[in-house]
Order: C-alpha cells, then sequence, then structure tokens
C-alpha cells in the first residue's frame, strides 16, 4: 500500500498564494483520489520512484495515478508559507547554479512561465538536474513526470492542472505561475544539490 504524505502545513497557510479552498480540494479530492485509484489497481512493495522510472511496464490508468500520486507527494514539500511577503529569493548556493544555466534568476523565471504557457491543457513545469550536472526547465502533459522519460533527478515541480489554481485565478495560468514564486520552498532542490 502506497501512503499519504501529511501537508507539511495548514490548508490556509499559502494564502494570499493559493488560497485555502485550493488547497483542501487539491490534497483531499485529487490527491487523495490518485493515491485510492492506484492502491486499487497494484499491489506493490516496489518503492513509488521504481515504479515510476519503470511506468512503460504499466497500464495507461497506473501512469496517471502513480504519477498523480508521486508528483503531488512531491509537491506538497517544494512549497512553503510565506506570511512575510518577502520576495523569497534563491538562496545563495542556487543563485550560483541558477545564474550558470539560465544567466539570473529574472531569466529562470521567464524560462519557467514561457514553459508553462506552453504546456497545452493540464501537465506539469519542472526544473531537473541531468546527470552531469546541468539543470533545465522541462515541462510533461497529464500526470507524467520527467523521470518517466529520461535518467535525471526533479528539483522543483510546478503543477499547472487547472485544479491547482482555477479557483484563486480562473483560467490565469500566467498570474498564478508568477505568484508561485513567493512560495518556492528553496531547501528542497537545495538539498538534492547539497548531495552532489
Ligand atoms: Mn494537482
Amino acid at each position: 500500500m502506497y501512503k499519504l504524505v501529511k501537508l507539511p502545513y495548514s490548508y490556509s497557510a499559502l494564502e494570499p498564494y493559493i488560497g485555502e479552498n485550493t488547497m483542501f480540494v487539491h490534497y483531499n479530492k485529487h490527491y487523495i483520489g490518485y493515491l485510492n485509484k492506484l492502491n486499487e489497481l497494484v499491489y506493490s512493495q516496489l518503492p513509488i520512484k521504481s515504479l515510476i522510472i519503470n511506468i512503460d511496464d504499466y497500464s495507461t490508468d497506473v501512469r496517471n495515478n502513480a504519477g498523480g500520486y508521486f508528483n503531488h507527494s512531491l509537491f506538497w514539500n517544494m512549497l512553503r508559507p510565506n506570511t512575510t511577503m518577502s520576495k523569497n529569493l534563491p538562496p545563495y548556493s542556487l543563485q550560483i547554479i541558477i545564474d550558470r544555466d539560465f544567466g539570473s534568476y529574472e531569466n529562470f523565471k521567464e524560462k519557467i512561465k514561457e514553459t508553462a504557457k506552453k504546456r497545452f491543457g493540464s501537465g506539469w513545469v519542472w526544473w531537473i538536474l541531468y546527470p552531469n550536472g546541468k539543470t533545465a526547465i522541462v515541462e510533461t502533459p497529464y500526470q507524467d513526470n520527467p523521470l518517466m522519460y529520461i535518467d535525471c533527478e526533479i528539483l522543483l515541480g510546478i503543477d499547472v492542472w487547472e485544479h491547482a489554481y482555477y479557483l484563486n485565478y480562473e483560467a490565469d495560468r500566467e498570474s498564478y505561475v508568477n505568484n508561485i514564486f513567493n512560495i518556492i520552498n528553496w531547501s528542497y532542490p537545495n538539498k538534492i544539490l547539497l548531495r552532489k
């Protein structure tokens, strides 16, 4: 049985950027839905990451629900509350990597916004780390993620399904993505890069 990852903050903690209703529905309806469906479909002792890496061996139903479960389990921890309305800039250790691979933090943000715009319909935008140490921004459809396609590590993921923002932003994905930089938990990618 795959298990629920607890939301590491309250449903209202990401306000004003993501509202309490959105978080409640996102967690309880969508996330728990993927998990329950996945547990109905497969009885596996395999760590979820191994299942994801070998996803081509499974049905589309397993792919969608395993992806939904895995992606959201990461996503909750990639965000953090920002009650001080600070700019939430990445720490120096990440700034160096961002400057190296994207030129500047502004360019990095632009690249993410542009990639989110390019994703037609539901999906995710990712900041990934290649085995050679370079990082890049990519996107995947539905509940897919880069581990299903290539050898890499996920540094950050942004859910650009309408269910992630519609109650707050209606169809304005751009404003949602623009605002999400205020609540990115930079410790998440930082920990992965420090291990290298
Ligand atoms: Mn979602």
